[in-house]
């Protein structure tokens, strides 16, 4: 079939919207009409060439929602018509990892993931370059196996989360990725405890869902760090209790601003900038002995995060989550249910929305700061 995506040619390009050829599903795979997607700071970080895994030409987007429109052989979990979230994070209940119950980081289809191609080694997507660069066979190459910036999209059978009829896709497909790694974060990965300080660092599409999942369990302060203090408004909302701009505190200053506001350090911390600078701050405004800092934001290809190795003798702990620890056929149909029954806000948080058309914008939203999620709606 042929199908209306937003494809990457190339790195640092807008996306070009064009008429791609689209195989059906193959065994294990279903085909999916996205209705709605979310575009996600980790899509710019892609398209901007700094995804040590990322391949060009592609179909970003993974933050998506829609419904099955045909299954291939031997798929007994969905059926056409059942509406879905597509997951970057698979759960495939077999494997190893998903078998250990102590993470979310399912192995089943990882390696073709990475490569861009589906479980058999091979992409669905086709195009004609005209006048451009493709590999061999005119391929275009999945992303995240999602390619949510495209109408239609096949997945494994295994990264698809079935959710309820009612819910709509223009606001549910931020779960897909965005509000789920957020609350995720504190909920299923540091598990912050009622009355806990908690520091959130970039008040973004992630950030703010992690300040109403320290908002939900109970946390007492919420602080929040940005260096752009319009997002503050938007997180007070949220929960926010206290905000530092490091560009008003002196970069240098923050952890001490942080430690001054918590009586020696936070309970828990959280990256949602990107930045390894930020992480190692996030680190070391934790209380010595017990506080956690949790790694979400995706860095640049080829840089490393550094601390003095006295931080962790001391009893900081670091960790890092993917997609919020969820396990996503069990974890995100349930999340879809906190929104419809009022429990989490989403709605706000969408700032904007756009035909396919003009998915650049959301780009160039995100990077002007002037967005917390843009929606493009089919
Ligand atoms: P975003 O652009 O919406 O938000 C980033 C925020 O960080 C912005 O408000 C920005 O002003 C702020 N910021 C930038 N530099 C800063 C600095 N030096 N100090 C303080 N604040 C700073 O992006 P997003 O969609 O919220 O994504 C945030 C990060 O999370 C990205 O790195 C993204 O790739 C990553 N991410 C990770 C996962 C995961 O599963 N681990 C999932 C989704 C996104
Ligand atoms: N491809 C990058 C890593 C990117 C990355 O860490 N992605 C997160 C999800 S970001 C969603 O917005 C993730 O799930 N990581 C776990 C995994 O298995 O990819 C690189 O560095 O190569
Ligand atoms: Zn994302």
């Amino acid at each position: 079939m042929k199908t209306r995506a937003a494809v990457a040619w190339e790195a640092k390009k807008p996306l070009t919207i064009d008429t791609v050829d689209l195989e059906g599903p193959k065994a294990g795979e279903v085909l999916v009409e996205v209705m709605a997607t979310g575009v996600c700071h980790t899509d710019a970080y892609t398209l901007d060439g700094l995804d040590s895994e990322g391949l060009f030409p592609a179909i970003l987007g993974h933050e998506g929602a829609g419904i099955v429109r045909e299954v291939g052989a031997g798929v007994t979990s969905v059926k056409p018509g059942d509406h879905v979230i597509p997951l970057y994070t698979p759960e495939c209940r077999q494997c190893k990892t998903c078998l250990s119950q102590r993470s979310n980081l399912c192995t089943a289809i990882r390696a073709t993931q990475g490569k861009g191609v589906m479980p058999d080694g091979t992409s669905r997507f086709h195009c004609e370059p005209t006048g451009r660069s493709a590999p061999s066979g005119n391929t275009v190459y999945h992303y995240m196996g999602c390619s949510t910036f495209s109408n239609f999209t096949v997945l494994p059978e295994i990264a698809v989360a079935k959710v309820r009829e009612d819910a709509p896709f223009d606001k549910i497909c931020y779960i897909g990725c965005g509000v789920t790694t957020g609350i995720g974060a504190v909920i299923y990965t540091a598990k912050v405890w009622p009355g806990a300080n908690v520091v959130v660092f970039g008040l973004g599409g992630i950030g703010l869902n992690v300040i109403q999942g320290a908002r939900m369990v109970g946390a007492d302060k919420i602080i929040g760090v940005d260096i752009n203090p319009a997002k503050q408004e938007m997180a007070r909302k949220f929960g926010m209790t206290h905000f530092v701009n490091p560009k008003e505190v002196g970069n240098d200053k923050v952890v001490q601003a942080i430690a001054d506001l918590t009586d020696g350090g936070a309970d828990f911390s959280f990256d949602a900038t990107g930045n390894v600078n930020v992480m190692r701050q996030a680190l070391e405004c934790c209380h010595r002995g017990w506080g956690q800092s949790i790694i979400i934001g995706v860095a640049e290809a080829g840089r490393e995060i550094a601390t003095r190795p006295f931080q962790l003798v001391t009893g900081r702990v670091w960790k890092g989550t993917a997609f919020g620890g969820a396990r996503g056929r069990t974890d995100v149909p349930k999340i879809v249910d906190w929104y419809m029954e009022g429990k989490i806000n989403i709605d706000d948080l969408i700032t904007h929305t756009m035909p396919l058309e003009k998915i650049n914008d959301a780009f160039d939203l995100m990077h002007a700061g002037q967005s917390i999620r843009s929606v493009v709606i089919f």
